[in-house]
């Protein structure tokens, strides 16, 4: 596995990640998401994740897996669905969306995908997926259970839950464009209790939610729809993440 050695050697070293999440489904051009690219790959940026919950087509997936593979950076497929899987990605965020109620999801995607993942040689990361909001694209279409804010200890339940199953990695998701993140509290609980590497995102549009995130103990910090509305804070973003004091 090399890109699960990429991001769990970078944390063994103390260091926070930051993946920049791009949707193939919002317009792009070649050259628009190339400078995108080259900019959060200079901010520091650690990966480049694609996905997106409606209407990203193999060959769009493709397409903006290409031209961010050309950062020398990893990219990593973050599936909505399994039109999103490509083989000219590394890699790929195997999830199970926990909360859900559809057995879609719990299940029959991962059967579904599996032997495309083989095919494609994609490496999978195996992620427990948690949706935290209830108004958003991801929440609509992943048909989720909330999860009550104050209440941390569920999350945390859902996490030991994903470690004993053999998951490496949490996600823990407000939704992308979320007026509100996921509660600190969240990403605290986990990293107290269990050994999984840590993935918040949605929501975040400013340095200081993101150093908050990791300085309540998340791992990894994503952000996708600061990158495509103000890239100069994206990049204030990255820097934040990478030296949080
Ligand atoms: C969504 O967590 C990601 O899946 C990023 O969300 O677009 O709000 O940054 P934003």
């Amino acid at each position: 596995g090399r890109v699960h050695e990429y991001i769990t050697g970078k944390i063994a070293r103390g260091e926070k990640l930051h993946f920049t999440l791009v949707d193939p489904d919002k317009p792009f051009t070649r050259e628009g998401l190339e400078k995108t690219a080259k900019l959060m790959a200079e901010a520091g940026t650690d990966a480049f994740l694609i996905g997106g919950s409606i209407g990203v087509t193999p060959e769009e997936a493709g397409e903006a897996a290409g031209v961010l593979k050309e950062t020398g950076l990893p990219v990593i497929v973050f599936p909505g669905n399994i039109n999103c899987l490509t083989p000219r990605a590394d890699a790929v965020l195997f999830m199970v969306l926990m909360n859900s109620n559809e057995p879609y999801y719990l299940m029959m995607a991962q059967v579904a995908a599996a032997p495309l993942v083989k095919k494609y040689g994609l490496e999978p990361l195996p992620t427990g997926y948690i949706v935290v909001y209830p108004d958003t694209a991801v929440s609509h279409m992943g048909r989720v259970q909330p999860i009550p804010v104050g209440k941390p200890e569920v999350v945390l339940a859902y996490a030991l839950a994903g470690e004993m199953m053999g998951f490496k990695y949490i996600y823990l998701e407000a939704g992308s464009g979320s007026q509100q993140t996921v509660p600190p509290s969240f990403p605290a609980i986990v990293k107290k209790y269990t050994g999984l590497v840590t993935i918040v995102g949605g929501g975040i549009r400013s340095p200081e939610q993101a150093r908050e995130m990791v300085k309540s103990g998340a791992d990894v910090i994503v952000t996708g729809t600061i990158v495509e509305k103000d890239p100069e804070l994206a990049v204030k973003i990255v820097k934040a993440v990478k030296s949080p004091q």
